[in-house]
C-alpha cells in the first residue's frame, strides 16, 4: 500500500476569492455533499480528494484560503506548489465585482502561478439577478487577462450543489500532473542549467 500511495501523483489546487464568495461552503459541499454553516476563514482549510486522470488515481489537495482583506497578503505564501487556481466569485454581489477582478488580476501576476490554469467559479447562481457567465467573462476581460493560460468559467451554487461536481471535473481535467510534459521540460531545463553552472 505504501508504495502505491507514494507513486500516486499529487496536485495542489488553490481556492481563492473575496471573503463571502462561498469558498468554504464549496469545499465542504464537495467533500461531504452537505451544506455546512461557515464562519469567515481565518487562515485556511484544506481537504484531500481522489480523482481519476489519464487512467491514474491522483490525490488532489484543495487549499481554501481566507478571503478577508487582511488574509489576502498571505495568499502568495500558497502560490509555489499550486498546479491550478480556482477563483470563486459571488455572482450576486455586483457591487464587489471590481474588487474581485482586481484580486484575481493580482493573483494571476504571481511569478509561481505563470501558466497555471484558472477555473473561475461564478458562484451563487441560485440568487435572482446573479451575474451570468457571459457577463462575467466580459466584465473581467478574461480573454486578455488569461492569455498564456487555460481558463474556464463555471456557473455554480455551493449551497444547492448546482455545477459543483462539474467544477471539480473541470479542475481535474485542466490541472497538469507533475509528470506532464511541461513539468518534465522544466525539470530538464533546471538540470541542464545545473550541469552548465557546475561543470567547470
Ligand atoms: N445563496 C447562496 N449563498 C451562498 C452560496 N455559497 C455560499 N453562500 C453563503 O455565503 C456566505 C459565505 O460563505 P463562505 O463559504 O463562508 O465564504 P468564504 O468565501 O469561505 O469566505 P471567507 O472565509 O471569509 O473568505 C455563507 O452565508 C454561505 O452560506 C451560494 O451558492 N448561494
Ligand atoms: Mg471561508
Amino acid at each position: 500500500m505504501g508504495l502505491g500511495a507514494s507513486k500516486r501523483p499529487e496536485v495542489q489546487v488553490l481556492l481563492l476569492g473575496l471573503d463571502n464568495a462561498g469558498k468554504s461552503t464549496l469545499l465542504y459541499k464537495l467533500k461531504h455533499n452537505t451544506r455546512v454553516g461557515t464562519v469567515p476563514t481565518i487562515g485556511f482549510n484544506v481537504e484531500m480528494f481522489e480523482a481519476r486522470k489519464n487512467g491514474k488515481t491522483i490525490a488532489l489537495t484543495l487549499w481554501d484560503i481566507g478571503g478577508q482583506g487582511r488574509m489576502r497578503q498571505h495568499w502568495e505564501d500558497f502560490h509555489q506548489n499550486a498546479s491550478a487556481i480556482v477563483f470563486v466569485v459571488d455572482s450576486s454581489d455586483r457591487g464587489r465585482l471590481n474588487e474581485a477582478q482586481r484580486e484575481l488580476e493580482n493573483t494571476l501576476r504571481g511569478e509561481h502561478l505563470k501558466g497555471r490554469p484558472l477555473i473561475l467559479l461564478a458562484n451563487k447562481q441560485d440568487v435572482d439577478n446573479a451575474v451570468t457567465v457571459t457577463e462575467l467573462k466580459d466584465r473581467f476581460n478574461l480573454k486578455k487577462t488569461c492569455s498564456g493560460r487555460d481558463w474556464f468559467v463555471q456557473p455554480c451554487s455551493a449551497t444547492t450543489g448546482f455545477g459543483v461536481e462539474d467544477a471539480f471535473r473541470q479542475v481535474v481535467q485542466m490541472v497538469k500532473l507533475p509528470s506532464d510534459s511541461g513539468a518534465v521540460k522544466e525539470n530538464i531545463k533546471d538540470t541542464v542549467h545545473y550541469i552548465r553552472t557546475t561543470r567547470h
